[in-house]
């Protein structure tokens, strides 16, 4: 097999980068001055740079590659799918074995009578589905009129034009603008916004704004809400234990379909098959992608339960929707290769019951360090909420995101890959991750802790607002 490793040198591989290749959330002119880290190989949970350093990788590329990197068995059945056929499309009454045998192998894994699939190449796309999806629900129910979507502030899902407008990001709504008929209700995020409030009430407060939306926006002309069981993207919110419940209480008293953002915590990633089950959400329709293939071949879908499916198939009319490589059978034979893995090795039981419980001790001790105000761990997706001041919950008088900017700029230095949102730091390794990689996880974020720390203070940053 053919391997990139006589490329050219560092330097000149980020000139034509800069010269050629724009980047996604990125100020091109700002990263052309300082050139990309440029990937070269990965192994399990390691990466290889062009300068030959090894990093651990806690993020798991994208929040993706739960299975980890390098595994010849994909790369094997990759390649004898892309022999056997390329490419076909699943329009115009036309199937294929691989689209066929991965619908029902998410249909046997998905919870309850979520039993259908329709394939999307990304997340994006496919909560792009959702939103013709549950429209052309309840137009085939008779009440088109009932095509609004509530959604959460600081939600995630994805930065295609409809999956944008459902997020709740006000910088991508600023770049583009947005789709009509999307509102967005408060994020349950008590450690930052709960004040004195304890955080079981806090929690249905929050999931009672849902409510006050409905009423708002009129009963009769919402058609769906959606959220991520963890907001993801967000800064991994992890929900008080009162806010699903209640949530899902109000979506069934107005009759309103329920879609679950599964695209981060989708096969495996909070110890169970979907972040539903641990959550005990029972939605109508579930986002799928990342950890579906553990991005070794880009493919997404929406999980589509009875009702909703039997509506649309029986409307009478054709679904007007679908993209070209909708079921793309080298990414589905990926997927399903990907899926049989994950049952296999049962890694789902891994990360619940190696993997999570080990790391768990050592997350929440995280706590004892001076900057980190709260530690949160749901299977293998955690957070650390950076502070001045922990009894306050206190902010940072800088610049929202500044330290935890400076913090992982500490974590890139000592070859961990830790992101920041705002100035929460977090983790999504692998599934993989074995007790002996967790310990080096934590070695290194607790130096890298440890450094943004004396920085901060040497340079009088920690001050609260
Ligand atoms: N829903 C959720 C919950 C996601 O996390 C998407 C949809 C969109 O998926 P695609 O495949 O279209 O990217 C996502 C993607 C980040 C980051 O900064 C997160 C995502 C994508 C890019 C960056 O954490 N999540």
């Amino acid at each position: 097999m053919s391997q990139i490793t006589n490329h050219l040198p560092t330097k000149e591989l980020q000139a034509l980068d800069s010269a050629h290749h724009m980047h996604p959330f990125t100020e091109d002119a700002a990263l052309a001055k300082k050139g990309a880290r440029i990937i070269t190989r990965g192994k399990g949970v390691w990466l290889t740079d062009s300068e030959g350093q090894q990093i651990l990788d806690g993020m798991a590329g994208l929040w993706c590659v739960n299975v980890g990197y390098g595994r010849k068995d994909i790369a094997e059945v990759a390649a004898r799918q892309t022999e056997e056929l390329c490419y076909y499309n699943t329009f115009f009454q036309t199937s294929h074995v691989p689209a066929i045998a991965l619908a029902a192998k998410i249909a046997e894994l998905a919870p309850g009578d979520l039993n259908h699939v329709f394939f999307a190449g990304s997340g994006s796309e496919a909560n792009d589905t959702n939103i013709r999806l549950v429209r052309r629900y309840w137009q085939a129910k008779g009440k088109p009129w009932r095509r609004t979507i509530i959604a959460r502030w600081n939600g995630y899902h994805g930065s295609t034009l409809g999956g944008g407008s459902l997020g709740g990001m006000k910088p991508i709504h600023a770049h583009g603008g947005t789709i009509d008929g999307v509102a967005h209700i408060g994020q349950p995020y008590w450690w930052a916004e709960g004040g004195d409030m304890p955080e079981d009430d806090f929690g249905l407060m929050k999931a009672q704004e849902l409510e006050a939306k409905i009423l708002e926006v009129g009963p009769d002309n919402v058609a769906a809400f959606i959220g991520e069981p963890i907001q993801g993207a967000g800064g991994v919110i992890v929900p008080p234990k009162t806010y699903w419940t209640e949530i899902q209480r109000i979506c069934d008293k107005y009759g309103i379909l329920l879609i679950a953002d599964e695209v981060i915590t989708g096969f495996g990633r909070t110890g169970d098959w979907f972040g539903s089950q641990t959550f005990g959400i029972k939605p109508h329709i579930m986002t799928i992608a990342k950890g579906l293939s553990s991005g070794y071949a880009p493919i997404g879908g929406s999980i589509i339960c009875d009702e909703v499916y039997n509506t649309i198939a029986n409307s009478g009319d054709d679904f007007n929707h679908g993209y070209t490589y909708s079921g793309h059978p080298v990414a589905a034979a990926v997927a399903l290769k990907n899926l049989e893995i994950m049952q296999d090795e049962k890694i789902v039981d891994h990360v619940k019951n190696v993997a999570h419980s080990y790391l768990k001790e050592r997350w929440d001790a995280l706590t004892d360090h001076p900057l980190v105000g709260e530690a949160k761990l749901v299977g293998l997706m955690g957070s650390i909420a950076l502070t001045p001041n922990k009894a306050k919950r206190a902010p940072f008088a800088s610049k929202p995101g500044t330290v935890g900017f400076r913090t992982r700029e500490r974590c890139f230095a000592n070859n961990l890959i830790m992101r920041h949102v705002g100035d929460r730091m977090i983790i999504a390794p692998p599934l993989v991750i074995t007790p002996a990689e967790i310990d080096v996880l934590i070695e290194r974020a607790t130096k890298s802790l440890d450094e943004s720390y004396a920085g901060l203070k040497s340079e009088g940053l920690l001050k609260a607002a």
